[in-house]
């Protein structure tokens, strides 16, 4: 998937705010983001859909979310965060290379998640 605009940033030929890279996933903050530190974490190959993906990607991902978020809540003073996945257009997905959002929270912030 070449010209896929995550495959694209996986590979660095086009600028993100990267915080997070290991064998598998890449983490960097979302260009539109619901709350600052707004965090997206792709898988390094492209996969579509979540129920696409290799146990051991699946797993990747997982954990540098669970790795990654206490520094994002540090980062930005927030006490809490969702970790979503927009599965298919009619779910919201906008980008078809699967990826986990985490979104920092604060009480009363008025998100609808
Ligand atoms: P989704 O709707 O779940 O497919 O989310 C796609 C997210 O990707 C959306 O929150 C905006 C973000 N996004 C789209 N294009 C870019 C980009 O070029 N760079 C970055 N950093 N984020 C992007």
């Amino acid at each position: 998937m070449t010209d896929c605009i995550f495959c694209r940033i996986v590979r660095g030929d086009i600028p993100a705010h990267k915080i997070y890279e290991d064998e598998k996933v890449v983490a960097f903050l979302d260009i539109y983001p619901i709350n600052p530190g707004h965090t997206l974490i792709v898988p390094k190959e492209h996969y579509e859909r979540l129920d696409q993906v290799p146990p051991e990607t699946l797993d990747a991902m997982i954990r540098a979310a669970a790795r990654i978020a206490p520094a994002i809540l540090r980062a930005t003073g927030a006490t809490g965060y969702n970790v979503v996945v927009n599965v298919g257009k009619s779910a919201g997905q906008e980008i078809m290379h699967v990826h986990l959002h985490v979104i920092p929270r604060r009480e009363g912030d008025g998100c609808h998640i």
